[in-house]
């Protein structure tokens, strides 16, 4: 069942999704959207009470590198550990 792949078809973008916990509001929507924008390497993200999907790009940042973002932003991430 092993699967080869060639550097071609590693993907270069991934989309993220990431449970936050703390957020109510539009404002907290715009404290965690500012902070995710803010990264190097976030291509683009759409953020809504409780979540966000975030597109980056793998050569550039990481999903922790994003949930530190979240964090940071002071608001709790949720997404399990994987
Ligand atoms: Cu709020």
């Amino acid at each position: 069942m092993s699967e080869i792949k060639t550097a071609s078809e590693i993907k270069l973008t991934s989309e993220i999704k990431i449970t936050i916990g703390g957020m109510s509001c539009g404002h907290c929507i715009g404290r965690v959207k500012k902070a995710i924008d803010a990264l190097t390497g976030v291509e683009g993200s759409t953020v809504e009470v409780g979540s966000a999907v975030v597109r980056i790009n793998n050569a550039k940042t990481t999903q922790k590198a994003v949930e530190e973002a979240v964090k940071g932003a002071g608001y709790e991430v949720k997404t399990p550990e994987h």
